[in-house]
């Protein structure tokens, strides 16, 4: 058996009890004031916040550690374009029909149509691939573990990672995405999870009054 070597946990920090609480208050307002934008700025963002966003992702807890994600980072205005072109095609026939009324009115509060602009005008599209093979290295090729919750944790990760850091982001879920396996070229091993848009948002965006109505704590909790 592999040997089981530790360190001690030596970045941990605590503070006293005033502090937390002040510190959850803090965190709790600033990812309140976080919402999906659908109409971005084409004002460019430096690669470096990206990148350290990216990083904080990797940081994720993970299935036996295989950090089983990958984040295809696309700024080239030719493969947005590209994505814009796919993805305006799979949603035009969602909201044609083939999403069911169900969904359909499930939708209409949020005003979405299968018209795409910001795939094309914000700078960084982010599409993360779940990856059902790996390891905890790269060239590992073993089974992934709990892939769908460990990516869907990285991509929290990285939602407020970008929010934090003064950005807007949409998570984009066109479907079927497996347009993004081709034009990012990814293996088909790896299955698209979201597409992240990234950017400032337009001097004019919106949200929609849908979108902040939030359940209470006593709705979504029990303590037992
Ligand atoms: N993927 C479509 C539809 C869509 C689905 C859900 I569920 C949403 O919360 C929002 C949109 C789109 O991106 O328009």
């Amino acid at each position: 058996m592999q040997q089981h070597e530790c360190r001690p946990l030596e970045d941990f920090v605590e503070y006293p009890s005033d502090e937390m609480v002040k510190r959850s208050e803090e965190f709790y307002a600033e990812i309140k004031r976080r919402h999906t934008v659908r109409s971005f700025s084409d004002r460019p963002v430096e690669r470096a916040v990206i990148e350290n966003c990216l990083k904080a992702a990797g940081t994720a807890p993970s299935g036996a550690n295989h950090q089983p994600w990958h984040f295809a980072v696309i700024s080239d205005p030719q493969v947005k374009s590209h994505i814009r072109v796919a993805a305006e095609k799979e949603e035009s026939a969602f909201y044609d029909g083939r999403a069911g009324e169900e969904w359909l009115n499930a939708l209409s509060p949020l005003g979405t149509d299968d018209h795409k602009p910001y795939l094309e005008v914000a700078p960084w599209l982010i599409t993360i691939f779940a990856q059902q093979k790996g390891g905890i290295t790269k060239e590992e090729s073993r089974k992934n573990y709990y892939v769908r919750e460990s990516v869907g944790i990285a991509t929290g990760f990285l939602i407020n990672a970008l929010h934090h850091s003064g950005l807007a982001t949409l998570t984009h879920t066109p479907k079927p995405m497996t347009f993004l396996n081709e034009i990012c070229d990814r293996p088909k091993t790896e299955k698209p999870y979201i597409l992240l848009v990234v950017g400032y948002p337009a001097e004019d965006a919106t949200v929609p009054e849908h979108a902040l109505v939030k359940k209470p704590l006593q709705d979504i909790t029990t303590f037992i």
